[in-house]
């Protein structure tokens, strides 16, 4: 489980001041007040939405806020009231307000609508002000001001497709070439290596989470085991996508290569064992001829190895289809 944070800066609209006006009509020497109230100024809401997952939108877009209310006109005319602003923020999120240190709302229900910051009331016009012994008042109020708010969002991100294999074999290569957004990720407890989190787009809005989670040959390799926090969050991905080099720096067997770290995984895990995995043969550049690729995949012995190019983007496309489909649960 990953955190994604963002902070923003929410503010409601400001109230329309109220208008001083006095009626001018013809052979009418002093008209009486007339000067109509201020609009309000529109709210702030958060809604829980299931169309958006992640809070990437958010990282572009700090400050967000609702439209102000209009003055008051004469004639009695009140001004309009500012829109309210809806915010769709994720199912899941959780809202804290960072000036006063505090959680202020979990969004867990899709469809839930809470007001987040309230706009301010309009101001009054001298019309309101009139009594019998002030029957034309010069007074009027200026709007509220709108509140505002300091916020840090925070929403756990389950990845979708973890990533697996030997150093080298273009994990964070292949993170970066197929995804487009960052999500900016929160608390993870690893103090040197960071999980790298990237949403796949793919045609139609449908979009994935995949990670590069480091840690796991690495220490294998000295003998340290796989590490604790690399299991705990590759077991919590859906799928595993497992990459493999076609050309490892040490001329080890990359069909060799395979069955070690899913013999390192399976003695760790049954979890991990028993998790989806798509497997993939990359680095197809250096083999312009498909033959090494094929005679690879062919010693595999498993369906739907896919041969793909991080670097040049080949076969991309259709690994991150396909991944998708997995995801989905659309295809074993
Ligand atoms: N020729 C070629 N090199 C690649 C490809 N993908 C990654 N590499 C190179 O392999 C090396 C290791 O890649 P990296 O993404 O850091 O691997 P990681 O350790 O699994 O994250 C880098 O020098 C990459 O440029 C590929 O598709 N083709
Ligand atoms: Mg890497």
């Amino acid at each position: 489980m990953f955190v994604d944070e963002a902070k923003i800066w929410v503010k409601a609209g400001d109230g329309g001041h109220g208008c001083v006006s006095f009626r001018r009509e013809k052979f009418v020497a002093k008209g009486g007040p007339d000067g109509g109230d201020g609009g309000k100024g529109g709210d702030v809401y958060f809604l829980a939405s299931q169309e958006i997952d992640t809070l990437v939108d958010f990282a572009g877009k700090h400050h967000w806020r609702a439209k102000n209310g209009m003055p008051g006109e004469g004639s009695n005319k009140a001004g309009a009231g500012g829109e309210d602003l809806v915010i769709k923020v994720p199912v899941g999120t959780i809202v804290y307000d960072t000036d006063i240190d505090m959680m202020i709302k979990d969004m867990d229900t899709p469809g839930m609508e809470v007001r987040i910051v309230r706009g301010g009331r309009g101001g009054r016009g001298n019309k309101s002000f009139a009594s019998s012994t002030n029957q034309a008042p010069r007074m009027a109020t200026d709007g509220k001001v709108g509140q505002e708010r300091n916020l840090r969002l925070e929403l756990k991100l389950i990845a979708d497709v973890g990533l697996v294999g030997l150093p080298n074999a273009g994990k964070s290569t292949l993170v970066s070439r197929s995804s487009h957004a960052r999500p900016k990720v929160a608390n993870y407890p690893f103090t040197t290596l960071e999980p790298v989190l990237g949403i796949v787009e793919l045609p139609g809005f449908r979009r994935f989470v995949m990670a590069d989670i480091p840690g796991l040959i690495e220490g294998a390799h000295d003998g340290a085991g796989l590490g604790h926090d690399f299991l705990k969050h590759i077991e919590r991905t859906r799928i595993l996508l497992h990459l493999l080099d076609i050309q490892p720096d040490d001329n080890s067997d990359p069909v060799g290569n395979y069955h070690k770290i899913k013999n390192e995984l399976a003695m760790h895990s049954k979890t991990l064992a028993e998790k989806p995995e798509i497997i993939a043969v990359n680095k197809t550049d250096l083999d312009p001829d498909g033959e090494y690729t094929q005679d690879i995949i062919d010693r595999l012995g498993v369906d739907g190895v896919m041969g793909v190019s991080a670097v040049t983007g080949e076969g991309l496309d259709e690994l991150n289809e396909k991944l998708w489909r997995v995801v989905k649960g659309k295809e074993e």
